[in-house]
């Protein structure tokens, strides 16, 4: 029964069609999709950090006010995620301890410091436009609660790009110390960014299954070059130097050429050697304990509505 029903299930897959939480489906599809979206998930929270750091400095009433709404979707974007994985029958509580106890991984890329106003900006150029390049495939996931969560997603992160564009767009038109200010940014961000897409194909244990799998569509690498052929021209309207000398049109592939990516050090801020990681950490569980009040009193609340529909 179990080879048929595994039969049945690769071929809905070939079939391109959605498998949904009430469908059979193997353990490891199960497995995977929970270690990836509850990552998605994490790093959507964890995300926010960076960033929620310089809404109480932000250097208008309009930047504050995106910059708010901005953060303020990312929370959303991880509840939705965190939804989308329940759905597998796993909980927020064992995800939420598996965050907090150091267990469960999130993107590398948010254990890093935002030093300048112009990192905030770098970061919706960048890192949102990278979250686009691997969100949008992600759209067409085998999975169908993952694949419906990502296009609302989808659609707030190009929002989130673009305002960062802008912002930066406005203070290339500034100061010569504005203009070093965003290339200091850009600097400091770009490797970061690019290793985001994940390990080479070659060294990427999951890839060849998740593929399989209709979870992944379009590989790390060739996410990460889309990335960067994207990338180059908006770099080039906006004045900055992208910090790799090494990046070149290569006619014959069609694409840009770039330079090494240090894995070494992607593997170490993974593995919780970044330079932010304990701080992102321990905001996070603190957090967690101090609204610990919040949700003892919502749960409080609801059991006194039960009762008195009981009555
Ligand atoms: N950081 O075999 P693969 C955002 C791990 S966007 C940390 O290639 P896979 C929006 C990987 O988990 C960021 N770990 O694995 C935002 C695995 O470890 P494991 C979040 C990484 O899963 C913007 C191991 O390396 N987006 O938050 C990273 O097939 C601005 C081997 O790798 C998503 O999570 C990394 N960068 O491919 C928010 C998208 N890369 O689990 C706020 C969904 C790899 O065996 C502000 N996820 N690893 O212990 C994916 O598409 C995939 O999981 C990949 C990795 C592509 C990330």
């Amino acid at each position: 029964a179990e080879a048929e029903l595994q039969a049945r299930f690769d071929a809905r897959i070939d079939a391109d069609e959605k498998i949904e939480p009430r469908d059979w489906m193997p353990e490891g599809y199960r497995k995977t999709l929970v270690r990836q979206i509850s990552q998605h998930a994490h790093s959507e929270i964890v995300g926010m950090l960076p960033e929620g750091n310089w809404i109480s400095r932000a250097p208008s009433l309009k930047r504050k006010a995106i910059l708010i709404a901005k953060v303020q979707d990312e929370g959303g974007h991880g509840l939705y995620l965190y939804s989308a994985a329940e759905t597998l029958g796993t909980s927020r509580e064992q995800m939420l301890d598996a965050l907090h106890s150091g267990r469960a991984k999130y993107s590398s890329i948010f254990n890093y410091p935002t030093l300048n106003w112009a990192d905030v900006g770098v970061i919706g150029w960048l890192v949102d436009g990278a979250a686009i390049m691997n969100q949008i495939p992600l759209c067409r996931c085998s999975y169908g609660p993952y694949a419906r969560a990502m296009i609302r997603v989808c659609k707030e992160e190009s929002f989130h790009q673009r305002q960062g564009y802008e912002a930066l767009l406005v203070m290339m038109q500034g100061t010569p110390e504005q203009r070093a200010m965003v290339q200091d940014a850009v600097n400091r961000w770009w490797w970061k960014c690019l290793a985001m897409f994940g390990p080479p194909d070659a060294d990427s244990p999951h890839s060849a299954q998740g593929m399989r799998w209709g979870i992944k569509r379009i590989s790390n690498d060739d996410l990460r070059q889309k990335f960067i052929d994207a990338t180059v021209p908006q770099a080039e309207v906006l004045g900055v130097t992208l910090p790799d000398p090494d990046l070149k049109w290569n006619p014959e592939r069609g694409h840009y050429d770039y330079g090494a990516i240090d894995w070494d050090e992607f593997w170490a801020t993974v593995n919780g050697n970044g330079p932010c990681n304990k701080e992102r950490l321990a905001t996070r569980v603190a957090a967690w304990e101090e609204g610990r009040w919040v949700r003892e009193a919502a749960l409080a609340h609801a059991e006194k509505q039960r009762q008195r529909t009981l009555k």
